[in-house]
């Protein structure tokens, strides 16, 4: 059965722009590195009936009727989720990561209350503490930022300005950081301090989940992630924590409640309404794909990708933010090639040469968000794809001649010819008939 087959019939004008964005996909190299190709089964499972269904509540405490079935899909995503990171207790509500982060907020802070994140320009992600978001707005953020000469996090630095600053959380985590996090540093600067770890994950949990970065899950009070970058599910989060408050006589002496409690109310009814089931299905099915012994073979080889395609890049004369990458990610300096403030110029350039990438600052950058001087990468989409490092070279080539020629049109159109040669040996979704 194909739930899709219908949507010619309902309306041809979508079905159009669907097919349209599938060859769009497929035709193309996916780069941004917080996309993925999802599994046939998790798109199935997001157009299934359990779209049709309200479940306000929890397992076994719901306040609709007719919930017995979704209970039980409910359940089984926590217990996978559990299983698949090693945690105490999950939430799979989350409708996605901005969401998970502010019910974290919302558990763990009061209005006003300070806390240190990673400075946007640097990597951090607009909800750990940018100005113009929610997380900005509502508390303190202190932020942390890296070395000026590594371009790396100096743990020191974070400690001395965590001991300064005396903040009620720490966030670690990135969003453009092409390095290794230590959670543990992380968690001992926490302890030292008082401040609860959260570590958001988002783009590395399958690197997590495959054993190829350092997981956060045994230190960090709370750990959110979403589901649909690395770990290659459904769009949607989760947040991971400890059962016990650590910091319970501190923060909560009031409170009759463990951290999971804490958590699971500022999800719902703090936050949230009606749970998305259909998501949670989904979520269920990429949990058991990523207990699979080939979805550690998967997150090895995204993070072998991502060194060849920068070390290729790196021979190319292309210069690296931090000159390297521990992870799936690759921040592209556009200074050294006369391109300051021109991303999103070579972001274009590149779309036109059928390589997808973003436009993104660079640390202690010069120009603006808007116009900003870097480019951002990562291989978790085209190791989906089946590509490996010999690809790597052939991408690594069509990105360094499109920078060195500042975006000249002809030089992305002869790109675009050797790209769509590259990906017509990589069929996605090989076999699939979305429509009739
Ligand atoms: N938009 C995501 C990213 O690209 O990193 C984070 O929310």
């Amino acid at each position: 059965m194909n739930l899709m087959n219908d949507i010619f019939e309902a309306d041809s004008e979508i079905a159009d722009l669907i097919l349209k964005e599938l060859k769009r996909q497929e035709e193309g190299i996916e780069l941004i590195p917080s996309e993925n190709y999802t599994y046939r089964a998790v798109l199935q499972a997001v157009g299934s009936v359990f779209t049709n269904k309200y479940s306000e509540g929890y397992p076994k405490k719901r306040y609709y009727g007719g919930n017995e079935v979704v209970d039980e899909v409910e359940q089984i995503a926590i217990d996978r989720a559990k299983q698949l990171f090693g945690a105490e207790h999950v939430n799979v509500q989350p409708y996605s990561g901005s969401p998970a982060n502010q019910a974290v907020y919302f558990a763990l802070l009061n209005l006003k209350d300070k806390y240190l994140g990673f400075n946007l320009t640097s990597g951090g992600h607009l909800t750990h503490g940018s100005h113009v978001n929610f997380s900005g707005k509502n508390y303190t953020c202190v932020s942390y930022d890296v070395d000026p000469k590594t371009e790396m996090l100096d743990m020191d630095n974070v400690r001395k300005l965590a001991i300064q600053e005396k903040p009620k959380m720490i966030i670690s985590g990135l969003t453009a950081y092409p390095r290794a996090i230590d959670f543990k540093a992380f968690q001992e600067i926490c302890e030292e301090v008082n401040a609860y770890q959260l570590a958001d994950i988002s783009h590395i949990a399958g690197l997590v989940a495959g054993g190829a970065h350092m997981s956060p899950v045994p230190y960090a009070d709370v750990v959110t992630t979403t589901t649909h970058k690395s770990l290659r599910g459904p769009r949607g989060a989760i947040i991971m924590c400890k059962t016990e408050d650590r910091l319970h006589d501190l923060y909560h002496p009031t409170s009759k409640k463990n951290l999971a409690q804490l958590i699971d109310s500022a999800v719902f009814p703090g936050l949230q309404g009606g749970p998305h089931d259909h998501v949670t299905a989904a979520k269920a099915i990429t949990f058991k794909e990523a207990m699979k012994p080939e979805f550690k073979e998967y997150a090895q080889q995204i993070v072998k990708n991502a060194k060849a395609l920068a070390d290729e890049l790196m021979a190319l004369d292309i210069k690296l933010v931090s000159n390297g990458t521990d992870n799936h990610l690759i921040l592209i300096d556009l200074r050294p090639d006369g391109l300051t403030g021109e991303g999103k110029l070579i972001q274009n350039a590149l779309d036109a040469a059928g390589i997808t990438t973003n436009k993104n600052t660079v640390p202690y950058e010069p120009s603006t968000p808007f116009n900003p001087s870097g480019i951002r990468l990562g291989t978790p989409a085209i190791t989906s794809r089946g590509m490996k490092e010999s690809e790597m070279k052939v991408i690594a080539s069509g990105i360094a001649r499109v920078i060195k020629s500042k975006g000249d049109k002809s030089v992305s159109a002869k790109v675009h010819e050797e790209i769509l040669e590259l990906t017509k040996e990589f069929p996605l979704y090989p076999g699939l008939s979305i429509l009739k």
